[in-house]
């Protein structure tokens, strides 16, 4: 196959310009088989900064249009997501290197979060409140917030953008989006069927949705500029902390969305063969690349002998290779860099008396394509590099005698995003969701770590920044919020019972 050829056909049916596609000075890679795809033109500086003006006043004329009127925009989004929805997630396939049933699912998480939204749209919904003045009424309102700047990662390159804006567009905002630089293709086919959705409704201003094509210095822009009241970021936790302060020093609002870190428990009451299929999809699919792999476990020591030898045979035999061509469970790293660092991981955990299973480099024709056999490591304790996150299929496993032991250890880490526990107990099961139980944002029942539905809120504490997007109330990130106090009485009394009589 000629990937090249392939992704210029793909993003010619998506509506994606061939002019924009080469002579460029940001060359593109498709992990498949690391071969360059595209050569995009990166914004400079000033330019971004137009642009984030031109989304200003995109705004302020669509937060004057009716919210479910905005939400009708959303809904046609979610159809011309549905009509692309084979060539999206085969592109996304191509530039993140999934399989092809996670590719689709990816955009599948975008219809869904699009329906969920149009919902919204006539949901938006403020409370009145008691107030104790007579002849007053108090109630909150929910307004447009501004643009909105979205940052997102690699690993899901469509998905998270997707779940950003479509809240922020039912919300009255405009957003300007900086995708990463490892996953621009896919950015520049969201942009055109965003803009096929927005003819289609008519009367959208220009510049609501703009695309931002550069390195680090472009998201600098974003998270400097006045006109961006919100920033939501997603990757790394040293990112994060260098976005983070940077925003709160003007004052703008941040959604952070970092790194994971996440656990599973296996009870002695545990289902094991659900518990193995579970582990094996959070731990091995979209090879470790999710923010909410599975990348530690805690086994009982009654369960332990059973589960892990059967953990380990899938290891060995599960198939890993190219996603566009096989049936294979397992594509490839996004990149070198991505292959060294799991390398260097499991270094160290050998040095720390780690046992490894797997973790070598499955050659392939394409020697710039870094495919890897999943790696299962049974580590005597949890030291580092098991407490650190490594963006890479990983699973360490360890041996728990004592519940509060293994559940102090589960929570003994920075990132706080997603976490399981397999069991048949209640009094186990509850204890894990309960207040000093798992202290993650997302906490899970026999089921894994990753694969989390639009619907809840998404995201996770501690390091891993606190933000939510997606379902739930998140939409109330992209709002500012207003108390009115309405008197419609003859008199002035004063809250508290203050007198403040003048003559
Ligand atoms: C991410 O890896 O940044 O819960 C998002 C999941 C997906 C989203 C992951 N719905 O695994």
């Amino acid at each position: 196959m000629d990937i090249r050829k392939e992704t210029a056909s793909l993003l010619e049916r998506l509506g994606v310009k061939a002019e924009l596609l080469s002579g460029g000075d940001m060359p593109v890679f498709s992990p498949v088989t690391g071969e360059r795809t595209a050569d995009l033109t990166t914004i400079p500086a000033a330019k971004a900064r137009e642009v984030i003006a031109g989304a200003h006043q995109a705004f302020n004329a669509w937060r004057m249009v009716p919210a479910p009127r905005r939400g009708e925009l959303v809904r046609l989004l979610g159809e011309e997501l549905r009509a692309a929805k084979a060539d999206l997630g085969r592109l996304v396939s191509i530039e993140v290197g999934k399989i092809e049933s996670e590719g689709q699912g990816e955009v599948q998480e975008m219809i869904d979060i699009c329906d969920f939204a149009v919902g919204l749209s006539r949901q938006l919904y403020g409370l009145t409140i008691a107030t104790e003045r007579p002849g007053h009424r108090m109630m909150e309102t929910w307004h447009p917030l501004g643009v909105v700047g979205v940052i997102t990662a690699f690993n899901f390159p469509v998905a998270v953008w997707s779940w950003n804006t479509a809240l922020a567009l039912v919300c009255g905002n405009a957003v300007v989006w900086k995708p990463s630089e490892k996953t621009p293709l896919t950015a520049l086919a969201c942009k055109a069927i965003f803009e096929r959705a927005a003819k289609r409704l008519g009367d959208v201003p220009a510049s609501l949705l703009s695309v931002l094509i550069g390195d680090r210095a472009v998201g600098e822009v974003l998270v400097d500029d006045e006109k961006v009241a919100l920033v939501s970021a997603t990757g790394s936790t040293r990112m994060g902390r260098e976005v983070g302060p940077r925003l709160a020093k003007r004052f703008a609002r941040s959604i952070l969305e970092l790194g994971g870190n996440n656990a599973g428990i296996v009870c002695p009451s545990a289902d094991l063969d659900m518990a193995l299929r579970a582990i094996a999809f959070g731990a091995i699919g979209t090879a470790g690349q999710r923010c909410t792999s599975l990348r530690r476990l805690f086994v009982h020591e009654s369960v332990y002998d059973d589960l892990v030898p059967r953990l380990k045979r899938a290891y060995e035999s599960v198939s890993v290779g190219n996603p566009l061509e096989t049936n294979a469970l397992v594509g490839p790293l996004i990149d070198k860099a991505a292959f060294d660092s799991m390398q260097r991981a499991l270094g160290t955990a050998r040095e720390k008396g780690g046992a490894v299973t797997g973790g070598a480099r499955v050659e392939t024709p394409h020697t710039d394509a870094y495919y890897v056999k999943p790696a299962l490591v049974e580590m005597p304790r949890q030291v580092a590099p098991v407490t650190e996150e490594t963006f890479a299929p990983i699973l360490y496993v360890m041996k728990y005698s004592d519940f509060d032991r293994a559940l102090a250890d589960h929570n003994a880490v920075g990132a706080g995003l997603s976490s399981s526990i397999f069991t048949r107990d209640i009094r186990e099961s509850e204890r894990f969701l309960g207040p000093d139980g798992s202290d993650c944002g997302i906490a899970n029942v026999n089921i894994g770590t990753s694969g989390a539905e639009i619907g809840g809120a998404f995201g996770g504490e501690k390091e891993t920044g606190g933000g939510r997007e997606s379902g739930s109330d998140a939409w109330k990130a992209y709002m500012r919020r207003a108390t009115n106090t309405v008197n419609y009485s003859s008199a002035l009394p004063l809250a508290q019972g203050v007198s403040f009589d003048i003559d």
